[in-house]
């Protein structure tokens, strides 16, 4: 078969949004059938379920249910949408939409990413290492809808005091430790906003470009996401993963959609609804992507991820880091970890009853890495120059 592709249509938003209905419900069928969700639970020596783990291994993602409390939720919202706020009004405003000088203009990284209403940014171009290889459908926004719109946020630990805290979170962190390891290190960090009738897609795609080739390859090599959703996510606005993918080496999405007639609706894959404080966790070599959100809900996804150690040290920088050429060495990987040994002592400073995570490769220098004013400055500030992306 010819893995030619051909343009897919140009639809409404509304007409977009009833032609999922089908594959939505196929897709809810299969996720119920897998049950890959519930609580967080840990063993009494502070590992990750067992049975969770297995369950993770075998099919590349859980649904970790109400790991986030209410309280928690309302002040990661009001961080989150202040965020947003102040976002410059379009990529090369100095102000907000509220005519405020914007935020994030100061950062040595430009803390917003946006698109066109509904479009696809990445799908059939090279950016990432090209690791999008097709395009979304693209349907036409309803009329009035602004020119574009705020896609992603960066810096999460720097901007938003809760997100700090929430990179701190003993059982995620838990979870970190018990998928790679006690001397796991961090990779980067991106808030997914997709905006009701606006919010573009995320072509199908796996996330790790470096190590497909290596010898030691195996299912975890490129590490994991979190989303922490702070909004309920539908089947009309949520992320999708194509189950047990994580294992299969590197998918050709091109010829999958071909197969599919050129749709985006990829066969067997799995929607990720959750209510708000639900966190998911999802392998980086699984097959996954969203649609354009054509439905009436907004969908804000806090996603930060973790990697083996072994996996980034002195391997060279991809992604969005690729042109600065790095080479993650010791020094490099240190300073990023530093991020969250800070970021546990602030949610200690916050959450006093709760257990303190003891991050392996900062034990004795905990007293170095407290959360004060000297630390935002030296470890907290710009720290997503540092990130380990692979
Ligand atoms: O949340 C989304 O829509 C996309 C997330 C994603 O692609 C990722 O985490 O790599």
């Amino acid at each position: 078969m010819s893995a030619a592709l051909k343009a897919p249509p140009v639809l409404t938003r509304a007409e977009h949004d009833a032609g999922m209905r089908e594959y939505r419900r196929a897709g809810e069928r299969l996720a119920a059938e897998i049950n890959n969700r519930g609580p967080l639970r840990l063993t009494e020596d502070g590992q990750l379920h067992p049975d969770i783990l297995a369950a993770y291994w075998k099919h590349g993602y859980y649904i970790f249910e109400g790991v986030i409390d209410a309280q928690e939720v309302a002040a990661l919202q009001r961080d989150a949408m202040d965020m947003l706020e102040r976002a410059p009004v379009s990529p090369d405003a100095k102000v907000d939409a509220k005519g405020r000088p914007a935020h994030g203009l100061d950062h040595k990284r430009f803390p917003y990413r946006y698109t066109k209403p509904l479009q696809d940014p990445w799908g059939g171009t090279d950016q990432l290492n090209g690791r999008h290889p097709a395009q979304m459908s693209q349907p036409q926004a309803d009329a009035g809808a602004p020119e574009q719109v705020v896609f992603l946020m960066y810096s999460m630990c720097q901007s938003m005091p809760s997100g700090l805290r929430l990179y701190g979170h003993p059982k995620l962190l838990a979870v970190a430790q018990s998928i790679n390891g006690r001397d796991f290190v961090p990779f980067n960090d991106a808030i997914f906003v997709k905006q009701p009738g606006l919010g573009g897609s995320v072509a199908w795609h796996q996330d790790g470009v470096t190590h497909w080739d290596a010898p030691n390859w195996d299912e975890g090599i490129h590490g994991f996401n979190f989303q922490v959703q702070i909004y309920p996510t539908t089947v009309g606005n949520c992320l999708w993963v194509i189950p047990g993918s994580h294992k299969l080496g590197k998918a050709d999405i091109k010829r999958m959609v071909a197969e599919t007639g050129g749709s985006e609706q990829l066969q067997g894959a799995v929607p990720l609804v959750c209510n708000a404080g639900d966190v998911t966790i999802v392998n980086r070599q699984a097959v996954h992507g969203s649609f354009a959100n054509s439905s009436p809900d907004i969908r804000i996804s806090l996603t930060f991820g973790f990697h083996r150690r072994r996996s980034v040290l002195g391997a060279k920088a991809a992604l969005s880091l690729t042109e600065s050429n790095a080479v993650y060495d010791a020094q490099r990987i240190f300073d990023r970890a530093s991020v969250v040994q800070v970021a546990i002592d602030a949610r200690h400073q916050a959450f006093q009853q709760e257990p303190v995570f003891q991050y392996q490769p900062f034990a004795g220098l905990e007293e170095q890495f407290r959360f004060t004013p000297e630390t935002f400055d030296r470890v907290i500030r710009d720290y997503n120059t540092k990130d380990l992306s692979i």
